[in-house]
């Protein structure tokens, strides 16, 4: 029963349904509404709907990727987990999800608010050479809250396995190995690198032995690892942003994995875009402050993840509730508090570790497998734009391979510098 709506077949559809004409207006009048389809990502078509009563955002799921046609199918199944996990996240941190209005098995169509402007997609934001004063704590908060509360930290075990079943998201992690964790080390047939100055590098990569084997324990663990709900696509084009405000979108890749993917990948964009600035530096804006800004979003990011996320844990101890991963009461004693602390920092050097390589490899599949960052392939400049990707491929590179040298955030900025200036 699918079929795939274009703008007015979206109107028809909005005005046929009470509960979504509400956000836009009286169907009898459904003419004047305003559609028009915004989609800029890769997988899917996205509408708008404005009309005298408000707007509505709808999202239809073709069965295949939007990017490359219908050569290649995918599975609509990803609205089923669209609609499930941001129904998830917003039970845990509804002030960065928008609200749900709406969800379509047959016709693999979401609904959920629409966020009007000034919001506006964050990595679109930072190309125009915006800062968002309030976005590494938001999306610490973000992070910190969903991961903790969908993992056995939080959750009793039976929740949890019945979690693991019901976000089972296998076709989409399978297009996220492919592209992330194996195509960045040899010729796949979908790969392409923007600038042919980066030939040789790009054949050096193919050739890396030590990037190869880190990337592939590290897929290891995005395919066992489950430890939490995770957004597994949290990219600056699936945040959209105010000054005051931030939400996450397109929750479509989400599955029970490895925590440090999301931090990780997430820090890698805010770095690819570092390593861009320079690829867009005007006389008029050099972007040095764009610069400064998105390394201490980076700092700041991780800084607030941590110390939210062991605030929950002690919170959640002190309730009293006896998680199979738990350390009940921990606080309650000395010992208990003393137990409590280390197994915090235990935990959090290794979810670093993990987030150290993930931001490694996603850096460099953006960059040398299919799905660029619009970062990077705007600057006009191709000399420009290739020394930009140069920097950015070699600093991904080299913390994929020694992410377990790279022991703190400050660190990991240090080595953007350094590398930056290289
Ligand atoms: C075939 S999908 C390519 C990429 O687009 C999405 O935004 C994800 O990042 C995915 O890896
Ligand atoms: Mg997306």
């Amino acid at each position: 029963g699918f079929q795939a709506l274009d703008c007015e077949g979206i109107k028809a559809y909005v005005a046929a349904r009470p509960q979504l004409a509400k956000h836009v207006g009286s169907p009898d009048s459904s003419d004047d509404w305003q559609v028009r389809e915004i989609g800029d990502g890769n997988i899917n078509f996205v509408y708008v709907l404005e009309g005298p009563a408000g707007s509505l955002c709808v999202k239809q799921a073709p069965p295949y990727v939007r990017a490359a046609g219908e050569s290649w199918p995918l599975t609509q199944d990803r609205v089923r987990i669209e609609a499930a996990v941001l129904a998830e996240e917003a039970a845990h941190c509804p002030q960065h999800v928008p609200a749900l209005y709406h969800f379509d098995a047959r016709m693999c169509i979401i609904a959920m608010q629409y966020l009007p402007p000034p919001h506006g997609i964050v990595r679109k934001g930072l190309i125009e050479g915006r800062t968002y004063p309030l976005l590494a704590t938001h999306l610490a908060s973000f992070l910190a809250d969903t991961l903790f509360h969908t993992s056995l930290l939080a959750m009793p075990s039976d929740k949890f396995s019945a979690n693991v079943a019901r976000f089972s998201n296998v076709e989409m992690c399978r297009v996220s190995e492919q592209l992330i964790f194996t195509d960045p080390f040899f010729p796949a047939p979908r790969n392409r690198h923007t600038s042919p100055q980066l030939d040789a590098d790009v054949a050096t990569l193919h050739a890396d032995v030590a990037a190869r084997v880190a990337a592939s324990r590290l897929k290891v663990k995005f395919t066992q690892q489950r430890q939490a709900l995770i957004h597994a696509d949290l990219h600056t084009g699936s945040i959209m942003a105010t000054q005051d405000t931030t939400f996450v979108i397109d929750p479509e890749f989400a599955f029970y994995g490895p925590m440090g993917f999301d931090v990780g990948k997430i820090l890698a964009n805010l770095l690819l875009m570092y390593f861009a600035c320079d690829g867009h530096a005007t006389e008029a804006d050099p972007r040095a402050q764009q610069r400064e800004w998105l390394l201490s979003a980076v700092a700041e990011l991780w800084a607030g993840f941590q110390r939210r996320f062991c605030e929950l844990w002690r919170q959640h101890g002190a309730k009293g509730d006896a998680c199979s991963a738990s350390l009940f009461d921990a606080a309650a004693s000395k010992e208990g508090s003393a137990a409590q602390q280390l197994a915090e920092q235990l935990f959090m050097a290794e979810l670093w570790r993990d987030a150290v390589g993930f931001l490694g490899v996603v850096m460099l599949r953006r960059l040398v497998t299919f799905a660029h960052v619009a970062d990077m392939d705007s600057i006009a400049d191709a000399d420009a734009r290739a020394a930009c990707e140069r920097r950015a491929l070699h600093f991904g590179r080299h913390v994929l391979a020694n992410a377990a040298g790279v022991s703190s955030v400050q660190q990991l900025c240090d080595l953007a510098q350094a590398a930056r200036q290289a």
